[in-house]
């Protein structure tokens, strides 16, 4: 029995991994390197710091701690004009027809996210109010693949785990529901979701009928 489903943001309900990427790759070549598209997939579902640990990683830059914090700043800053920017034509295929669904079978929603700007995106997008349930990078301390941004949501709810369905497009998300006792659909493709109890490219055509595993 289904009775809550929890979405992750970033790649599930919109596409900001473009956003993320335009402000990374804008930091990383102030700091005299470049950082390409198939570095920014290592970024998905990963907290901001952790992201800028990637990245510099990457280029090989050691940085102190409070010069860190600062960078990380200025990408958001960045990020940010860019998301102000979003409009609810941004919203992926199937995604508001597929919570209509919900709605219409009495199956609550949550957002389990990451992002610490997942506010400001949901309004952009003007999807705030379907929402029973919000928990972002704001009021976790663990990032996933530790549950605790989807278990949140589910204490939320009132609905244990078991409940509960997750939806996600990275790895490490896929694993934080599994690690949570949830089932999980994976948004994406097979190969990177494959842990999922089912993945599907998106929302467009997905029925109630395939939930029931
Ligand atoms: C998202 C993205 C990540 C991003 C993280 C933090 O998570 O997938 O790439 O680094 O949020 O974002 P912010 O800098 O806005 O706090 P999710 O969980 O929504 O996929
Ligand atoms: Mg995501």
């Amino acid at each position: 029995k289904i009775s809550a489903c929890i979405f992750d943001l970033d790649g599930v309900v919109v596409d900001t991994a473009k956003y993320h990427y335009i402000a990374w790759r804008s930091l990383a070549n102030e700091l005299g390197f470049d950082f390409t598209k198939e570095d920014n997939e290592r970024l998905k579902g990963v907290s901001r710091m952790t992201s800028l640990d990637i990245l510099l990683e990457i280029g090989n830059v050691e940085l102190d701690e409070k010069t860190k914090l600062q960078l990380a700043e200025k990408k958001n800053k960045n990020y940010l004009e860019y998301i102000l920017k979003m409009t609810p034509d941004e919203i992926l295929p199937g995604v508001k027809d597929f919570f209509k669904v919900l709605k219409s079978e009495g199956i609550k929603i949550a957002l389990g996210s990451a992002s610490k700007n997942a506010m400001t995106i949901l309004k952009q997008l003007q999807l705030t109010d379907y929402f029973d349930a919000i928990v972002d990078g704001t009021h976790v301390s663990k990032a996933k693949p530790d549950p605790e941004v989807f278990l949140k949501g589910a204490e939320l709810l009132g609905f244990s785990p078991a409940e509960c369905i997750v939806f996600e497009d990275a790895e490490a998300g896929v694993e934080a529901a599994l690690n949570g006792k949830m089932r999980c659909v994976g948004i994406g493709s097979p190969e990177v979701l494959g842990k999922a109890n089912l993945v599907v490219p998106g929302f467009v055509g997905l029925t109630m009928a395939q939930l029931d595993f």
